[in-house]
């Protein structure tokens, strides 16, 4: 396979040249794959959420630090957070969790897909040093996935996007919560694109990023080939005090499988954005991405040059 790696569009994402960050290889106990990660900031570390598939097939989360988050990673010696065999709601498993701090609450959520017997959906967990987990159950029902909270609440509401499966359609909605218990307001916010590279399905990526001109969001769109389908990243903007309003969505991808490890895994041609960690100071945008279902990867991009291209394409 060559060595040349096209980035996608303009560049703007730069794959970090130790890619991948993780595999099975470099964990610290026996798994078949690490992917998908959720992504934050605590005392002053990067901290990653890593979803790890066992040999049963089952996933558990396992949290990994770094004081710069890209090397000299400490991860936890077992599963940080895993499902236990009388929870009902998550008999196959916990996956793909995005994660934001509430600040009203001085906590971080922690939103997952739950693998009950009824099919995946949303649930929630709290912590304050994710050692200590409070569930607080399921959110929305099967058949939904790739869901992050806003790190605060707009006109009293908590705001979920997630990815529910209506009629065999797969776009990202948004809900409206008091109390994170009740949801309501339903409505479809990022629908798939007939034709485009979106068309198949689309889903939440990272958790939403506060930029000065609106909620960044990075999504994963699929598109089905003949060789199988294709999860590629794109951009849409939400405004700043509004998020239910769309401001902007990329029609081009901004990245798509073209390195070896993205190809070469478990799932094959699947870049799966899930963390985002933005460093203020080099105003530079970390992304953390599951390659083909079997290594967790980095890509860094400079925030400006995102916005500016969000905002003129
Ligand atoms: C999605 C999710 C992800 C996975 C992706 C590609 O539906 O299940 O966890 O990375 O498919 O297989």
């Amino acid at each position: 396979m060559t060595n040349i790696i096209r980035n996608g569009s303009r560049n703007l994402f730069q794959r970090y040249s130790g890619n991948p960050i993780f595999t099975a290889d470099n964990w610290p106990y026996p798994v078949n794959t690490v992917f998908n990660p959720g992504a934050t900031t605590i005392n002053g570390e990067t901290l990653l959420l890593v979803r790890v598939e066992d040999y049963r097939g089952f996933s558990h989360l396992t949290a990994a630090r770094s004081k710069d988050g890209i090397t000299d990673w400490k991860v936890d010696a077992s599963p940080t957070l895993s499902s236990s065999s009388n929870n009902q709601e998550e008999k196959w498993g916990l996956e793909d969790p995005r994660i934001i701090w509430l600040a009203d609450e001085k906590k971080y959520a922690i939103t997952y897909t739950s693998f009950s017997g009824g099919g995946p959906q949303i649930s929630l967990a709290m912590t304050e040093d994710f050692k200590n987990f409070e569930r607080k159950g399921t959110l929305v029902p099967p058949e939904d996935k790739d869901s992050a909270l806003f790190p605060k609440r707009f006109m009293g509401r908590y705001i979920l996007m997630h990815r529910p499966i209506v009629k065999g359609e797969a776009h990202i909605w948004m809900s409206f919560s008091p109390d994170l218990i009740h949801w309501g307001e339903h409505r479809i916010l990022i629908p798939t694109r007939g034709g485009l590279w979106d068309c198949h399905r689309v889903g939440l990526g990272t958790q939403p990023i506060e930029t000065s001109e609106g909620w960044l969001i990075i999504y994963h769109g699929i598109r089905g080939t003949a060789a199988g389908k294709l999860y590629r990243m794109g951009l849409a903007l939400l405004d700043l005090e509004k998020p239910w309003e769309l401001i902007k969505r990329s029609e081009e991808w901004v990245m798509g499988p073209k390195a070896e490890y993205e190809f070469v895994g478990d799932v094959p041609g699947v870049v799966f954005p899930t963390g985002a960690v933005l460093d203020k100071e080099k105003n530079e945008l970390r992304i953390y991405y599951g390659a083909a279902d079997t290594s967790v990867c980095l890509a860094t991009a400079n925030l400006n040059e995102v916005i500016d291209y969000i905002m003129n394409c």
